[in-house]
């Protein structure tokens, strides 16, 4: 007998809507939903591994206190009531002694994350930050600066789009479901993909063009392709006369920015940046440069996600069909809102944050999510104020944080780390006690309310119960909380009462959601009107692209273009990036997923290779200003002669991790720790290092 379960997979964050059978509390099959359009039973390699992960004896079974020095693998398993009283007795010493502001909370944004963040508001601390500004942080404050709005309010109109350039945007590897058949469909209807990276890449082959760029000089491509654009009037006229404000002064400032000043840059020949211009104009407003996620991360980022927003808006492509829209919420589709915990009363909280975030370390990035870069300095120089408890869930901070060294040293001086996670990552070794949650297999989350064109509702619901003595993170958060003496903040039994919470006044039942896993609130896209109707957020009602966010706060909009410095002798920029196979630094240990990508390999070119003695295949040292490591070449033409790359998310060294454990290196330990300070970014692609042939 099988049973059928809709949810959501949660083998990465993009948690496509899945449909699970069952049978004897085993999953026996995982496909993408086949009612969610864009889905249609799609999964990729990661979410058909998550029977792996379900099934693995090497992920966390059961609760453990560390019995030895912190990092020995000395542990004792414990019962849950034991491992959440020992948590509570040193958090409440902790905050006697500290202040509740000493403790702080950081996750990877999931489903319940308004969850977590009532928990630390009713503890007292303002110190919950999340992965965000790790992510995107910059392309965040560049949306803000010019619409008032962050880049989760934005999204990408794929299936009816007639040109996307992409900068590193490799979305046929970082991948999204639903956004790839999206394109390809558009692509099958004839829309054009042109790709710009340093490294050609899986969607470098897929692409109508492909440039293989100088790393690091996208943002001087961008200003000549505006140069010429506004030279040659190839703007959206009307769109750019209601909506923009500051269009002289972005001429005047890309003047001199001529194609030929950027091909001396870029290495992009001049005349193909005057006929990618061209070729936009001609198919605008259907077109999109994608804002990306990564790509290229330098200490002026915030300037270069600033350029393609703009180039979009001078293609009038903001919400065109085709382009960029505003993603539309509950409201959008008549409806209230999601109830969330952090609605209910809460102690008001005067302290300032722990990370910076809204201060003069970083003062526009979006303080809603925080800094984590900042969490070593923040420790070691207890600035501003002592912080000794961390609490981490769903996330990372020895390979998710640039310069590893740095934040272990910085941990020393905590009295407490708490790790919940599923599998024994990196922190998990190095925490006090570790408190394994259930897989999303085995449990449900809150509701998803996913806003869009077409509004709609998703739920994760459990498929089986848990194999291991493992809870869901909303459980083990409302135990502990119980055990503090705040659990009244956390009014809930079970999955079924958040369910209903956060459903009240909707006109959304739980059992709406039986037959298909989701709720589709708007039949019809809604676009609002392109005349009046845009609901932008910048004082000015415009698109800001003299900023008065940045301009308020003593930052140019138009900073002279400064060129990132280039490797000179025989060194390298350091680039990273991920595999279709693996999500970030979750999924290496998998048993299906460590076969197919085992370890990372440094890709480099032939030619550089060639005057350095290195062979394709050989074990190479790589050597930064923060750490150093060996891995295998791969020597290709397909890389710039100025960088190397490497896949991020390898080089663990948890032993009992034993399918992952020290294969290939860590790129968080080679990279060092820099920030755009503008828009909140680390700088993940600007350090050098240097590369010879292991001894
Ligand atoms: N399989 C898989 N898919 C994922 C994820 C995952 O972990 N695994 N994670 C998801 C998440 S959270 C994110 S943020 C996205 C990330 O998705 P992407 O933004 O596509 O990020 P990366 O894979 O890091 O790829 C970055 C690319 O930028 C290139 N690059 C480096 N320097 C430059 C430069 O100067 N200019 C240009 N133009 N390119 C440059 C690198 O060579 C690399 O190919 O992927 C999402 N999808
Ligand atoms: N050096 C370096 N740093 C980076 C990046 C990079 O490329 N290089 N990329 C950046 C980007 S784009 C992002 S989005 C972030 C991602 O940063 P993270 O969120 O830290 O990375 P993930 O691999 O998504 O997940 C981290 C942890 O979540 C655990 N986990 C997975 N599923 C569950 C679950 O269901 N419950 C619980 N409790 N834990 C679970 C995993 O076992 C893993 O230990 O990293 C950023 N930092
Ligand atoms: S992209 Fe793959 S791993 Fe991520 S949620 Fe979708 S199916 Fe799961
Ligand atoms: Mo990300």
């Amino acid at each position: 007998m099988s049973n059928e379960v809709f949810s959501l997979c949660f083998m990465c964050t993009v948690r496509c809507p899945i449909r699970v059978e069952t049978g004897e509390n085993r999953v026996r099959w995982i496909e993408g939903n086949p009612h969610v359009p864009g889905i249609e039973g799609a999964l990729c390699a990661k979410g058909s591994a998550g029977t792996a992960l379900l099934e693995d004896t090497e992920r966390l079974r059961y609760p453990v206190i560390r019995t030895g020095p912190r990092g020995s693998g000395q542990w004792k398993r414990a019962s849950w009531d034991e491992a959440l009283d020992f948590v509570a007795g040193r958090l409440k010493e902790i905050i006697a002694k500290h202040g509740a502001r000493s403790v702080i909370f950081g996750e990877r944004t999931n489903l319940n994350t308004h969850i977590s963040k009532a928990f630390m508001k009713a503890l007292g601390s303002p110190n919950h930050f999340t992965h965000d500004a790790l992510c995107k942080g910059s392309v965040n404050t560049a949306f803000r600066t010019l619409t008032g709005l962050n880049d989760t309010q934005f999204g990408v109109d794929y299936a009816n789009t007639r040109h996307i350039v992409l900068y590193g945007r490799n979305i046929f590897e970082s991948l999204e479901i639903k956004p790839i058949n999206n394109l390809l469909s558009a692509m099958e209807k004839g829309a054009k993909l042109t790709y710009i990276d340093p490294r050609a890449t899986i969607t470098a082959s897929k692409a109508d063009r492909y440039w293989m760029i100088r790393p690091g000089t996208d943002i001087a491509l961008n200003y000549a392709l505006m140069h010429v654009i506004i030279k040659e009037k190839l703007y959206d006229e009307s769109f750019v006369q209601r909506w923009v404000l500051g269009l002289p002064e972005l001429q005047a400032f890309v003047e001199p920015c001529t194609p030929g000043w950027a091909e001396a840059e870029t290495g992009i020949p001049a005349g193909e940046i005057v006929t990618l211009a061209r070729e936009m104009s001609a198919k605008k407003p259907s077109v999109v440069f994608h804002y990306g996620y990564r790509g290229t991360h330098h200490e002026d980022e915030i300037y270069f996600r600033r350029s393609i927003i703009i180039l979009n808006a001078l293609m009038g492509s903001i919400e065109a069909k085709g382009g960029l829209f505003f993603k539309k919420g509950m409201a959008a589709a008549g409806r209230k809102d999601l109830r969330k915990y952090t609605e209910l009363e809460f102690p008001k909280i005067t302290e300032p944050r722990f990370d910076g975030s809204g201060l003069a370390k970083f003062p526009i990035a979006d303080s809603a999510n925080g800094n984590p870069q900042a969490l070593a300095e923040a420790i070691l120089n207890e600035d501003p104020y002592p912080v000794k408890a961390f609490i981490v869930n769903r996330f990372e901070p020895l390979q998710s944080i640039p310069d590893t060294r740095a934040t272990l040293k910085a941990f020393e001086k905590l009295d407490l780390i708490v790790t919940i996670d599923i599998n024994f990552s990196e922190i998990a070794w190095q925490s006090d006690v570790v408190l394994p949650e259930s897989v999303y297999l085995e449990r449900g989350d809150s509701i998803q309310a996913a806003s869009g064109l077409k509004p709609q509702l998703y739920i994760r619901k459990p498929a089986v119960s848990p194999i291991y003595d493992t809870k869901p993170g909303w459980l083990i958060l409302k135990e502990l909380a119980s055990k503090l003496g705040t659990g009244k903040s956390l009014p809930y039994e079970s999955i079924e009462d958040i369910w209903k919470f956060q459903l009240e006044g909707t006109g959304v039942a739980v059992e709406d959601f039986d037959k298909t896993g989701f709720v589709q609130l708007s039949e019809k896209p809604i676009w609002w009107d392109r005349k009046d109707g845009l609901k932008l957020k910048t004082p000015s009602g415009r698109i800001e692209f003299v900023s008065s966010l940045l301009e308020k706060s003593g930052f140019p909009s138009f900073p002279p273009y400064v060129p990132v410095p280039r490797p000179e002798g025989n060194r390298f920029k350091l680039l990273i990036g991920r595999s279709a196979p693996h999500t970030h630094v979750s999924t290496q240990n998998n048993m299906y997923l460590s076969e197919l990508v085992p370890e990372n390999v440094l890709w480099i070119n032939t030619a550089r290779a060639e005057k350095l003695g290195i062979l394709d295949g050989a074990r190479v040292e790589i050597v930064s200003p923060v750490g150093s490591g060996q891995l295998k070449a791969k020597v290709t033409d397909f890389i710039h002669p100025e960088a190397v790359f490497m896949l991020h998310g390898f080089g663990k060294t948890v032993p009992v991790q034993t399918r992952a454990n020290a294969r290939g290196v860590s790129d968080a330990a080679l990279l060092e720790n820099i920030s755009d300070k503008v828009g909140g970014s680390p700088v993940y692609d600007s350090t050098m290092v240097s590369v010879r042939p292991a001894a």
